[in-house]
């Protein structure tokens, strides 16, 4: 009987050869020697495995229904349909519907496409899971997630919100008085694309460019000039309002300016640099900070080095009385001590009475 001494498995070898050897115990003995195949069957005990556990795939919105997207790949090591691999989405939701409603997986290949056309500005990614299964009995199964990632496309042109248009135009009141640099009015637009696609830019098409000018970044629109008394009731510029995609989108807005009589009101911003920008203004701003910061802070420098002097002062000054008040006592104690030691006194008065004391020293102890 021959019988297996450790666990076979056909993943790793397949087939044994075996050379079997019968042999008498008979002087002299005979013996017959056979060859044997062994051949294992499979058995299904490896899943599928996909080749990487996380897919990562981009496509650019507005695809077409049906579009390639990827292809998903999932290894069997068994044999036959324990071998076979199948391949499925799971079952999951995405924004409320099934995610068999986004994209369809072939079982067979396991290429993954689109069945609808992706819209960046409704949704930026999806996420999906796919579950790949043998034709084994129990069948095995693995899975993998796969992001696929919209990339945006410049599909929205700007949308102009301000002045509220009506049929592409909107009628804006102009002081006849106003001055050089009023802001007649500020053109407000919204691009629902993203980056590149949605930074906007203002411009003026057509119309009165001597006499309006527009703060391309801010949307401004200028008074240039200080409007003559014989200009028409009416006066009209087409704004233009342009991404900055590739190809760029752009939107128009005509403002027909009504002027009527007297000054603008008080509390309009005035800048007086005629269709200049913010931007200078608020140079001129960050330099009025800095100047007053470094002001404050020379100020401040001052105010510490005239505290450090009148300390410094100060303590020189009481150093000094103490070691006036220190050499007056130290003459007399050393005088008393040392007769006839030199004597250290500074001004003419203090050197009198430091005479006057060695004297009565010496009348005192001389006799
Ligand atoms: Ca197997
Ligand atoms: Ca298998
Ligand atoms: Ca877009
Ligand atoms: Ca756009």
């Amino acid at each position: 009987m021959i019988v297996s001494t450790s666990p076979l498995d056909r993943e790793k070898i397949p087939e044994y050869n075996l050379t079997v050897v019968a042999e008498d115990l008979g002087s002299p003995p005979f013996r017959t020697i056979t060859q044997y195949t062994i051949r294992l069957t499979d058995e299904n005990d490896n899943a599928p495995v996909f080749s990487k556990p996380v897919y990562e795939v981009a496509v650019v919105e507005n695809n077409a229904p049906g579009a390639y997207i990827t292809t998903v790949v999932a290894r069997d090591m068994d044999m036959g349909s324990n071998g076979k691999v199948t391949y499925k989405l799971a079952d999951t939701y995405f924004m409320g519907s099934p995610i068999s409603t986004f994209v369809s997986v072939d079982p067979a290949s396991g290429s993954l496409y689109a069945l609808r056309s992706f819209n960046y500005e409704v949704m930026k990614q999806l996420e999906l899971r796919i579950t790949a299964s043998d034709g084994g009995s129990p069948p095995l199964s693995g899975s993998a997630s796969v992001y696929v990632r919209i990339i945006d496309q410049n599909d929205n042109a700007p949308l102009i919100l301000q002045p509220p248009l009506n049929n592409g135009s909107a009628e804006v009141l102009l002081p006849r008085d106003a001055p050089t640099g009023y802001i007649v009015t500020r053109v407000e637009a919204r691009d629902a694309d993203e980056g590149t696609n949605s930074e906007l830019s203002y411009g003026l098409a057509t119309g009165e460019p001597s006499v309006f000018s527009v703060n391309k970044v801010t949307g401004n629109i200028y008074l240039n000039q200080v409007l003559s008394h014989d200009v028409d009731e009416t006066l009209s510029v087409t704004v233009t309002v342009s991404d900055n995609g590739r190809p760029a989108l752009t939107s128009t807005a005509t403002l027909h300016f009504l002027i009527v009589a007297g000054s603008p009101p008080s509390d309009r911003t005035v800048y007086q640099a005629g269709g200049g920008d913010e931007a200078s203004a608020q140079w001129d701003l960050s330099v009025v900070i800095i100047v007053v910061l470094a002001g404050s802070c020379t100020l401040l420098l001052l105010a510490i080095i005239l505290i450090a002097t009148t300390c410094n002062r100060r303590r020189r000054d009481k150093s000094g009385e103490d070691s006036d008040s220190y050499g007056e006592k130290g003459t007399l104690e050393r005088g008393r001590s040392h007769a006839g030691t030199t004597r250290c006194c500074h001004s003419t008065e203090r050197r009198g009475r430091c005479r006057s004391v060695w004297r009565r020293w010496r009348s005192r102890s001389g006799g």
